[in-house]
């Protein structure tokens, strides 16, 4: 069982802060379990509250919805939403060996910039859903 965050929730959207570490796929399964997907984040505010809160809880890595696994360098949404935001650091997503498949929140660039990286790398996660 996962070790996530009570409920937080922000402008109608509840969110969970998992602090065991999964691969991006059981971390999405997770999420599934509680009803919810990984995280969309889709505007400035989102980002800033999701910061907020990761930095409550860890100070490292964590898988949010976005893959590229159907088609190599097109990111979608795990929940299918699309968003003109994004806040990629810079030089990411790079493929980085070329198997970087997931994207994650990334504490060690300004900003929380995402970074991709390979989707069995064992990372938190967040949790997000309609608020109940
Ligand atoms: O330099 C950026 C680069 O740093 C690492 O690769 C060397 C990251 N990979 C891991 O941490 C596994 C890359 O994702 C990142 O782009
Ligand atoms: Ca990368």
């Amino acid at each position: 069982e996962p070790a996530c965050s009570d409920v937080k929730t922000f402008q109608g959207h509840d969110y969970l802060f998992c602090n065991n570490q999964e691969p991006w796929q059981d971390a999405a399964a997770y999420c599934s379990s509680f009803g919810m997907r990984l995280a969309t984040i889709n505007s400035i505010n989102e980002e800033g509250f999701v910061h907020a809160m990761a930095n409550m809880f860890s100070t490292q890595k964590w898988w949010i919805g976005l893959n590229d696994r159907a088609t190599e360098g097109v990111y979608t949404w795990e929940n299918g939403e699309t968003s003109s935001y994004s806040n990629w650091y810079a030089g990411e997503p790079n493929n980085a060996g070329g198997n970087e498949d997931c994207g994650q929140l990334n504490r060690y660039y300004p900003d929380h910039g995402w970074n991709d990286e390979p989707c069995g790398l064992h990372y938190r996660f967040i949790c997000e859903g309609e608020e109940n």
